[in-house]
């Protein structure tokens, strides 16, 4: 992997044998670990697209290396992507670590020639997607993740900063790129497959039949205009369970100390909503999976997170909303629920967006990949229909725990126990 990438990249890619060099040459990292003294170096980049090092001294501290490949790691050095990605990344850290410190993790300097993120090592946390698939709980990241939204959908938008900042932040913020990737895969091909998507056979007829749902297509071409032009706020733009990091507290696997969310090389400007659909989508999938193993309880814990997500991300809006306006001259409360009503609904579209193409297109989600293929086709199946639900109801009563019923309910339909 490291040497292919050292032949496809015009700066030089980090090794686990020049980690410690690297850090060496960095004087802003000198106080955050002993270069000379560095007791191990593991590559544990999961994604789809980065390199990811984790260093540890021989004191214990420790540090991660994030350096963006001119590539989509997934596909391979054909698929070309800038590494600017790695700049959009720590400027999104940046500013939403002002914005909401505990639930990112900490920037500790950035390298533009490299394209090189140095970050906080949050080893004694665990990607909650996986923590999610081993049946856990840690209850309070749902919430946690509704804050982080909240703080960064206000603080970021023409709500909770200067006008002529929040437009030189935008102007940098610009992500063609990775929003292209996101045009293409979350909103387009799941309908027109370019060639990158896969079902098992068993759901080929399921697919086939979402690509020729008109109404899902116009909700999706809707959907695909908002993002694309609706620049309300500095997103995560990707936030799904496996761009968030969750630490249990002590001795208690099913409640929350430490949540953070990471991974923001896909901020961009764009829709609010979008970061929260990408989390109800998210929930929902880990609820095809409890469904698929028979754990109704689970199902419908996880899909309660949809509710928990959007109190938190309400309140804190709300909160937000009533001690920070920088303009509350025109901005008044009528606009306020405007805003909250249209996010609520927006959700639901984007969820069916984000739900839809983990389970058709590329880059698929270990929540239902890992499922044995004949629990796997039924979880397929919920998950589409719940998506086209969703886009058809998302007008009638919008409330999250409605969108939870009308998952909850076709998820249980559709299940297949082998
Ligand atoms: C080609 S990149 C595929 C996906 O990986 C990232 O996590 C994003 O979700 C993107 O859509
Ligand atoms: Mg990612």
């Amino acid at each position: 992997m490291t040497t292919d990438a050292a032949l496809e990249a015009p700066y030089e890619i980090l090794t686990p044998q020049s980690a410690a060099a690297y850090v060496r040459s960095r004087p802003g990292l000198a106080s955050r670990i002993d270069a000379d003294d560095i007791g191990s170096v593991r590559e544990i980049g999961d994604g789809n697209l980065n390199l990811v090092f984790v260093l540890t001294d021989g004191s214990g501290r420790g540090l991660v290396l994030k350096q963006a490949l001119p590539y989509v790691r997934l596909v391979g050095p054909s698929w070309r992507l800038t590494p600017d990605r790695a700049r959009h990344e720590a400027e999104a850290l940046r500013l939403h670590g002002q914005l909401a410190p505990d639930l990112v993790p900490q920037l500790y300097d950035y390298d533009p020639d490299r394209y090189v993120l140095a970050i906080e090592d949050l080893s004694d946390h665990r990607v909650w997607r996986t923590a999610l698939n081993d049946g856990l709980r840690h209850d309070g990241a749902a919430e946690a993740m509704g804050r982080y939204v909240a703080a960064v959908a206000f603080g970021t938008s023409v709500l909770g900063m200067d006008a002529a900042d929040r437009a030189s932040t935008l102007a940098a913020a610009v992500n063609p790129e990775l929003c292209l990737i996101t045009e293409d895969l979350v909103f387009t091909e799941p309908y027109v497959d370019a060639g990158r998507n896969s079902v098992l056979p068993a759901n080929e007829a399921d697919a086939a039949e979402l690509a020729a749902d008109r109404t899902m297509v116009d909700a999706m071409g809707q959907a695909k205009w908002t993002f694309m032009t609706r620049a309300e706020a500095l997103l995560h733009g990707d936030l799904h369970t496996g761009s968030v990091m969750v630490r249990a507290v002590d001795g208690d696997e099913g409640r929350v100390d430490s949540v953070r969310a990471f991974d923001s090389e896909f901020a961009f400007y764009g829709p609010v909503a979008f970061d929260l659909g990408a989390l109800w989508g998210n929930y929902v999938i880990a609820a095809a999976r409890a469904t698929a193993l028979g754990d109704d309880e689970r199902a419908a814990w996880a899909l309660g997170l949809c509710t928990r997500t959007w109190d938190a991300f309400e309140a804190g809006f709300r909160e937000a909303w009533t001690d920070g306006r920088v303009d509350p001259r025109m901005f008044g409360d009528d606009l306020r629920e405007h805003l909250l009503a249209t996010w609520r609904a927006e959700a639901w579209l984007f969820g069916a967006a984000k739900m839809t193409r983990r389970i058709v297109g590329l880059a698929k989600t270990t929540d239902i990949e890992t499922l044995p293929p004949p629990l796997r086709e039924g979880a397929a199946r919920g998950v589409l229909r719940t998506a086209r639900r969703w886009v058809r109801e998302r007008g009638v009563d919008s409330t999250p725990r409605r969108a939870e019923d009308v998952a909850g309910e076709l998820l249980a339909a559709t299940a297949t126990r082998g």
